[in-house]
């Protein structure tokens, strides 16, 4: 088993997509390895962003995974399962994302854009450390 992190962040668990998410990464077969409802702490936040701590959209973006409970997850399947999520998840903006990916059917914002996978299988492990230390 190969697993990822994915973070159902403060919008989605807003406007009550949790379920939504779950249930098609379920429906593809991945497993839900561990979960957990946490408001993410500004520290851990900008730990998980550092790639981005010089982009202009850096504080917003801090401001915005902070604001209030994520459901944050280990996700399992196959080797490479994180790639599998970035399809599933769609595009980074969500007004471009292709229907039928969880950003393309429910959002259009790209400052929320409901969840978080990552991007490679060395960020996976990186990530899985620092929410399930
Ligand atoms: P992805 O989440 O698809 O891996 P990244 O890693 O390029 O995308 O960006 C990380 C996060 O930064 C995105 N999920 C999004 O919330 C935020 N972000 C990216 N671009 C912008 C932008 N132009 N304005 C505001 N937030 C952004």
């Amino acid at each position: 088993m190969n697993s990822t992190l994915v973070i159902c962040k403060p919008d989605a668990v807003e406007r009550g997509h949790v379920g939504e998410i779950i249930s098609r990464l379920e429906r593809k077969g991945l497993k839900i390895s561990r979960l957990e409802l946490r408001r993410i702490d500004e520290e851990t936040a900008k730990m998980h962003y550092a790639e981005h701590a010089s982009r202009t959209f850096f504080n917003e973006l801090v401001e915005f995974i902070t604001r209030s409970p994520s459901v944050i997850m280990e996700v399992s399947g196959p080797e490479e399962t994180w790639a599998i999520v970035r399809v599933m998840m769609g595009a980074t903006d969500p007004a471009i994302a292709a229907p039928g990916t969880i950003r393309g059917d429910l959002g259009y914002s790209v400052a929320e854009n409901l969840v978080h996978g990552s991007d490679s299988a060395e960020a996976a492990s990186r990530e899985l450390g620092i929410f399930f230390r």
